[in-house]
C-alpha cells in the first residue's frame, strides 16, 4: 500500500547518486543496444590460450577510445539466470531470491528504460533466436513495454544454423541486421546471444580456434564457443558500420552471468593457474564483462566494483536522462556517489575491500578470514537494497508511484504474434 511506496522512495532517494557531469549526456539522442553476451565471464577477457587471444575484439575494446570497460563488474543473477540479467538491466530491480521474476511477476508495472525512454520518443525491441514463450519473454516484455519482439519466428531455425536453444550467434546477427535497419530511430534494442551456452561444444565447421586442455570438456569448449561469440560482435559491429548507424549508436555488452559452474573448479584452477579455487576466489570469477560503446565518447577502463542493478542508471545519464524521479535500486557507475558494495542475489557481497560468503567475510584483496564484525555493516546495506527491491517486485509497488512526466505501460497495448501468422 502507499506506506509501503513511501517506504522505498525515502530509501532509494536517500541513497541517490548524482550523475557525473563529465559523461551525463555524452550519448544523448544515439540509439541503445544491448548485447546480452551469453555465459562469458571476465576471466577470458585477455586471456590467451596457447599464446592465443581467445576474444581478440572484445579485448581490441578494453582501453580504447569510445568505450568504458568495466573489468570489476559483476552479475547478480539468481534462478532466472539470463532473464533476470534482462531484468535488472531493463528495470534497475533485482530478479528473486527463488524462481524467476519473468515468470512470477510478468503483471507487474514497472518503470522500465524502455517505459522511460518511449516519452523521448524511442521505439524497443528485443532480438532473440530462442521462441518467445522461453522464460515467459512474451509476457514479461509487454510490462516492459517491448513494441517489437523478434524471436525464433523471424530467422532462419534451419539445423545448420542452431544449436542447442536456438541461433547460432553469426547468422543471428546477420539475419537481425535488416529487422534493426526497419526500426524507427532513435531505438533501444537488446540482442541475447545464445552459442556460449553450457555444455559449449561446437558444431563441426563453426570454429578453428583449438579446444583448451584442462581436463573437463565444458571448460575446452568453452574456449571455443567464447571465440565463436566474439567473432559474432565483430562482425555485428562491421554491420553497424556498413548499415550507417555505427556512429549514431551506443552499444552496451554484458555478460549475462557465469558459464563454468563450481563443479568445475578442478579445471578451472588450471586455467587461472592457481593450486585451488577458494570460497573467495569463486565469488572473483563472478566478474562478467561490460562494455560501454559511445562513439565521440572518452574511453578508459574502469575499476569500481558495480552489479548489474548499476547498468540502468549508467546508461540512462549517458543519455542525458534524469532518473531522479525513477526507483531504481542501483547507482550510477560513473557517479561519484556510486556504492560499491555488490551484493548477489543470496546476500553475500563483493567490494573492494572485505566480501562476505556465508557466514565468512574476508580481507578481498589478501583472502585473509576477518572477524565476521568487519563485514557486519556492508552486510546490512546489502541485505536493505534485496529488501527495498523485493519489497517492489513482490508487492508490485510501482503500480502506486506515476512519476511526473512518465506514461505508465499498459501491457493490453502489446502483443507479439508476427504478421500474418
Ligand atoms: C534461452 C536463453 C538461455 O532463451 O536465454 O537461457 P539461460 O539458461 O542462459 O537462462
Ligand atoms: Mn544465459
Amino acid at each position: 500500500d502507499s506506506s509501503d511506496i513511501t517506504e522505498v522512495q525515502n530509501y532509494i532517494n536517500a541513497n541517490f547518486a548524482e550523475p557525473n557531469s563529465v559523461y551525463y549526456g555524452k550519448a544523448e539522442g544515439k540509439n541503445v543496444v544491448y548485447i546480452s553476451l551469453e555465459s562469458l565471464q571476465s576471466f577470458i577477457i585477455n586471456y590467451k590460450l596457447n599464446g592465443e587471444e581467445v576474444t581478440p575484439f572484445l579485448n581490441s575494446l578494453v582501453g580504447k577510445q569510445d568505450t568504458l570497460y568495466f573489468e570489476n563488474f559483476f552479475h547478480q543473477t539468481g534462478q532466472g539466470k539470463t532473464s533476470d540479467a534482462e531484468f535488472m538491466m531493463d528495470n534497475s530491480l533485482y530478479g528473486m531470491s527463488q524462481g524467476s521474476v519473468f515468470v512470477n511477476k510478468a503483471q507487474n508495472t514497472l518503470q522500465s528504460a524502455p517505459a522511460i525512454l518511449k516519452t523521448k520518443g524511442y521505439v524497443s525491441a528485443a532480438f532473440h533466436g530462442n521462441y518467445k514463450t522461453f522464460w515467459n519473454r512474451n509476457e514479461m516484455y509487454k510490462s516492459i513495454g517491448y513494441d517489437y519482439f523478434f524471436d525464433a519466428e523471424y530467422y532462419d531455425m534451419s539445423e545448420e544454423n542452431t544449436k542447442n536453444y536456438g541461433m547460432k550467434d553469426i547468422p543471428f546477427f546477420k539475419e537481425s541486421m535488416p529487422l534493426l535497419e526497419s526500426l524507427q530511430q532513435p531505438f533501444y534494442a537488446k540482442f541475447i546471444t545464445l552459442s556460449n551456452h553450457h555444455p559449449f561444444e561446437m558444431d563441426e565447421g563453426d570454429t578453428d580456434f583449438p579446444a583448451g586442455d584442462f581436463g573437463d570438456s565444458v571448460v575446452n569448449d568453452y574456449f571455443q564457443s567464447a571465440h565463436y561469440l566474439d567473432e559474432s560482435i565483430k562482425e555485428f559491429f562491421s554491420y553497424l558500420k556498413e548499415s550507417g548507424l555505427y556512429d549514431d549508436t551506443m552499444v552496451v555488452m554484458y555478460g549475462d552471468h557465469y558459464g563454468i559452474s563450481e563443479n568445475h573448479n578442478t579445471a578451472m584452477a588450471k586455467v587461472m593457474g592457481v593450486d585451488e579455487i577458494t570460497p573467495l576466489m569463486n565469488s572473483q570469477l563472478q566478474r562478467v564483462p561490460l562494455f560501454i560503446h559511445v562513439p565521440g565518447m572518452e574511453g578508459k577502463v574502469v575499476s569500481e566494483y558495480g552489479g548489474d542493478v548499476d547498468v540502468m542508471p549508467t546508461v540512462l545519464h549517458l543519455l542525458g536522462v534524469d532518473t531522479k524521479d525513477y526507483l531504481q535500486i542501483g547507482s550510477d557507475l560513473l557517479s561519484k556517489d556510486h556504492r560499491e558494495t555488490i551484493p548477489f542475489r543470496n546476500g553475500d557481497y563483493v567490494s573492494p575491500t572485505v566480501t562476505k560468503i556465508g557466514d565468512n567475510c574476508y580481507d578481498t584483496n589478501n583472502g585473509d578470514l576477518l572477524d565476521a564484525a568487519q563485514c557486519t555493516k556492508q552486510a546490512e546495506n546489502a541485505a536493505a537494497e534485496l529488501q527495498t527491491s523485493d519489497a517492489i517486485v513482490s508487492k508490485d509497488l510501482l503500480r502506486f508511484y506515476t512519476p511526473k512526466g512518465f506514461t505508465p505501460i499498459n501491457r493490453d497495448d502489446y502483443s507479439y504474434v508476427k504478421n500474418g501468422d
